[in-house]
């Protein structure tokens, strides 16, 4: 009998690791170009536990894409995808925005996740 539930908690565990595994994917892709002095969606909508990753490119030179509430950021370099995976915990606007020095319009150059619960 004790042998019985040994097990049946071990495939538990075992299921359980699995949902994380999957909840740590990449979940729904979004792709964000970058080009001065913009990101094209400006805003992204994202939803409260569930995963998403930026498909970052740069359509001229090099940006970057930092996210202080996520304490995240990546520099978008020209002709490469850069990912990057957030799973939002709260909802709310957060903002991203290019933070390597582009040219004259660089402080616009900003965007809007907007992560509903
Ligand atoms: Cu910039």
């Amino acid at each position: 009998m004790k042998r019985r539930v040994f097990i049946a908690l071990l495939v538990g565990s075992v299921a359980g690791g699995t949902v994380r595994l999957l909840a740590a994917e990449t979940g729904r892709e979004v792709s964000v170009a970058a080009s001065k002095f913009e990101f094209t969606p400006d805003t992204v909508k994202a939803k409260v536990g569930a995963p998403l990753t930026f498909v970052l490119t740069s359509l001229d030179r090099i940006h970057g894409f930092k996210m202080p509430e996520f304490g995240l950021r990546t520099d978008i370099i020209p002709d490469k995808e850069t990912r990057l995976t957030i799973t939002p915990t709260k909802p709310g606007s957060f903002a991203f925005f290019c933070d390597v020095f582009c040219g004259d319009g660089h402080e616009e150059m900003a965007g809007t996740l907007v992560v509903e619960a």
